[in-house]
């Protein structure tokens, strides 16, 4: 039995492997088969990378990202029975709006999914006149149906909390230039109806250590946890070369996440894998989901790979929460309510 509850259904099936006997810098280790999506996975699409998964009807489901042929990345979707092992939609997923009419967006990239209630939603970028975030729900993977872009451009990186605090849907975001920006910092806004966001609040800023100096990014919807909200969030340093994209975690208060309790001043992943360094964009980790298991307080955490790769790694509540308490170092900045 785990110390730390995790707040969130039972998966028994979950993908799983056992930690390695060897030092790991970390308490989250990698899936010994990664990547688990290679290169060419569907016709017309050259890679698949930074997507998301969540438990469906026993077995699993994802919204994945799909650089196709001409370069244009839009979001498809993919079964699995074990989390693993992924069938894909040959076409990619078709929006529509409210009225049943065709709705697609230009272009789709870094698509979350995440579970409100009953219902399911994907945030993803897209263009809006700018990079911006796009919207859409669904019940059953069949229709899929896009609402109102929660927020103005510029904005390249959204997810929503898997259930709604204090009676507001709340979503964390980061604002953005047009371009690679080199800079930006975690904010959380609140909705009551998906359609009117407001109360803007500022979480994290960029960090003090070196590796995620540039910019920081939500990944991963938040995992309700009996400490708080666990996040696994992107941060990135600006070197000679390139930036260079790892995976941090911090803990949120549970009734007002603008509030960080503890933060990781340690990356828990960097690049150091062949599928990590080496690729259409190398150096690059990048978390977009999490399966947990409340009976036994396993995490895996889905993540891209250099711009090509799906890869896992694992952890559990215990280890990742220990870890990030005892390495923490929380600004003021990130203590504050962050209303200015
Ligand atoms: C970010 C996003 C991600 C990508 C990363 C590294 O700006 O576009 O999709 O993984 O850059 O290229």
């Amino acid at each position: 039995m785990s110390k730390i509850k995790l707040i969130c259904p039972e998966v028994s099936n979950m993908p799983w492997q056992d930690k390695k006997e060897e030092p790991v810098q970390a308490p989250i280790w990698r899936y010994s088969e990664n990547p688990i999506i290679g290169r060419n996975p569907v016709k017309n699409v050259a890679r698949i990378f930074n997507s998301a998964v969540i438990p469906y009807e026993g077995e699993f489901i994802g919204v994945f990202r799909g650089e196709q042929t001409n370069g244009i990345p839009y979001i498809y979707l993919g079964r699995s029975q074990d989390g693993i092992h992924w069938n894909f939609d040959e076409n990619k997923i078709n929006f529509v709006d409210e009225e049943g009419n065709a709705f697609m967006p230009i272009y789709a990239y870094d698509p979350r999914l995440v579970k409100v209630e009953d219902t399911y939603y994907i945030i993803w970028c897209q263009d809006f006149y700018g990079a911006a975030i796009g919207m859409a729900k669904t019940t059953d993977f069949k229709t899929f149906v896009r609402v109102e872009n929660p927020f103005l451009p510029f904005n390249r990186n959204a997810v929503l909390f898997p259930r709604k605090i204090n009676d507001s849907f709340m979503m964390l975001s980061r604002p953005s230039d047009s371009g690679h920006t080199p800079f930006g910092d975690i904010f959380v806004s609140e909705s009551k109806d998906l359609v009117y966001w407001g109360k803007h609040r500022h979480v994290m800023s960029r960090g003090k250590s070196w590796w995620e100096s540039l910019k920081i990014g939500g990944g991963a919807a938040p995992i309700e946890t009996s400490e708080g909200w666990l996040l696994f969030y992107h941060g990135v340093s600006g070197t000679c070369n390139g930036y260079v994209y790892s995976i941090g975690g911090a803990i949120l208060d549970i009734d007002n996440p603008s509030i960080v309790k503890y933060r990781c001043e340690n990356f828990l992943l960097t690049p150091e894998e062949w599928y990590e360094e080496r690729g259409f964009v190398p150096n690059v980790v990048f978390p977009c989901a999490t399966i947990c298991d409340s009976a036994t307080g396993r995490i895996t955490v889905y993540y891209g790979a250099a711009d090509s790769y799906v890869g896992l790694a694992f952890t559990t509540a215990d280890e990742i929460v220990a870890y990030i308490k005892e390495h923490s170092a929380v600004s003021k900045d990130d203590t504050e309510i962050g209303m200015r």
